[in-house]
């Protein structure tokens, strides 16, 4: 591997190799339907994200920031959540929305424009908002996690967030906190190599995955295209924090291999030979070999798969695009309970009433 990647130095911990074949303990606690489920739905995620490139281009969409590649990390990673737990996305995150159940139309809407940041209800599934500001979903990530924990509520918080905003105040200051309070916090890296244009050698001399160390937590690297090393390392890190030790720092090392978002051109900054080397470690492609070798899964059932999630995906599509633009009122109802003067004068003159 070139030694200015990302994903260079130390070995992140793995379970299936690129090719598919088993280089560690793969029975992590999974029955065979729910190895089959981490296929299925990494799947639809990929189907569903090459939709939504589709559809901003055919001018159904706004800007939509693409994930193809992260699908092991994501699903992985939001897989190993209970029901009670809570995740914080970045603006990256779809194929972790629909594991944890967030209908993705809704998703969708904040994409479309039509509606502002997070339409969905993040207390229905416990996924928090879309978050654009980078790095501040990890504060509130962690101040969820001690809420829980002063509630005496069995759950953890898990903060998604990329290499870049691991160069932002909010991570230390987030993971600071976190370690001083013993949060039942996850802080999940994904370390995709790149923060828009910027490499993450030019964002990190050292290791993300060692500052844990310095705030006095746990760390781990894991291979992020290896769906079931995530699961375990998450999943170990959530029983640890409703155990009551604390946070963890995961850096799951993966890969972009879309632009940044649907107005980035990333040739302008990466050799195609970068993102031809990565599409040889495809998180799909490894994890089904591995499953079918296992015996765990056949051609048909990874072909229902597919077929599945076409039709998932048409349906998205056409709900999308259906969707009228929600009542102006809204805009002035979810702010305050008593709204002000001023803002009752701007609901009036918006309404023409
Ligand atoms: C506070 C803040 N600064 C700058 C930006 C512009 N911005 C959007 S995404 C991004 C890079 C994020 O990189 P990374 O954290 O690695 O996540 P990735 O996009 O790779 O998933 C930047 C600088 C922003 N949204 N918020
Ligand atoms: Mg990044």
């Amino acid at each position: 591997m070139d030694p200015s990647d990302h994903a260079s130095g130390t070995e992140p911990f793995r379970l299936i190799a690129p090719d598919g074949t088993a280089v560690g303990e793969t029975g992590v606690g999974l029955d065979p339907e729910q190895l089959r489920e981490l296929l299925r739905q990494m799947i639809r995620a990929r189907r569903l994200d090459r939709e939504c490139m589709a559809l901003q281009r055919q001018g159904q969409l706004t800007v939509y920031p693409p994930f193809e590649g992260q699908e092991a990390a994501q699903v992985g990673s939001a897989f190993a959540l209970g029901p009670e737990d809570w995740a914080f996305p970045t603006f990256r995150e779809l194929a972790a929305a629909i594991v944890r159940g967030v209908d993705p139309v809704q998703y969708l809407w904040y994409h479309r424009g039509t509606w502002h940041g997070g339409p969905y209800d993040p207390r229905a599934t416990r996924f928090g908002p879309i978050c654009v500001p980078v790095a501040t979903q990890i504060c509130h990530a962690v101040g969820v996690a001690m809420g829980l924990a002063m509630d005496g509520v069995d759950a953890c918080a898990l903060a998604y967030f990329g290499d870049g905003s691991a160069s932002e105040g909010d991570f230390h200051e987030g993971a600071n906190l976190a370690a001083v309070y013993g949060a039942p916090a996850i802080l999940f890296c994904q370390n995709n190599g790149w923060a828009i244009s910027v490499p993450t050698r030019q964002q990190t001399v050292g290791e993300i995955w060692k500052r844990a160390e310095g705030f006095g937590m746990p760390g781990v690297r894991v291979d992020g295209n290896d769906v079931l090393a995530v699961y375990r390392v998450t999943r170990e890190a959530a029983e640890r924090a409703r155990s009551g030790g604390g946070p963890t720092l995961i850096e799951a090392l993966t890969y972009r291999v879309g632009p940044h978002t649907t107005a980035d051109d990333a040739s302008r900054y990466r050799d195609d030979e970068e993102v031809e080397r990565w599409r040889t470690f495809d998180p799909i492609e490894r994890y089904r070999t591995w499953l079918m070798a296992s015996g765990h899964a056949d051609e048909a059932f990874v072909s229902g798969c597919e077929e599945e999630a076409a039709a998932w995906v048409g349906e998205i599509r056409g709900d999308v695009i259906a969707t009228e633009p929600p009542p102006t009122e809204w805009l002035f109802d979810w702010t305050y309970a008593d709204p002000p003067a001023l803002l009752q004068r701007q609901r009036e003159e918006a309404l023409g009433g």
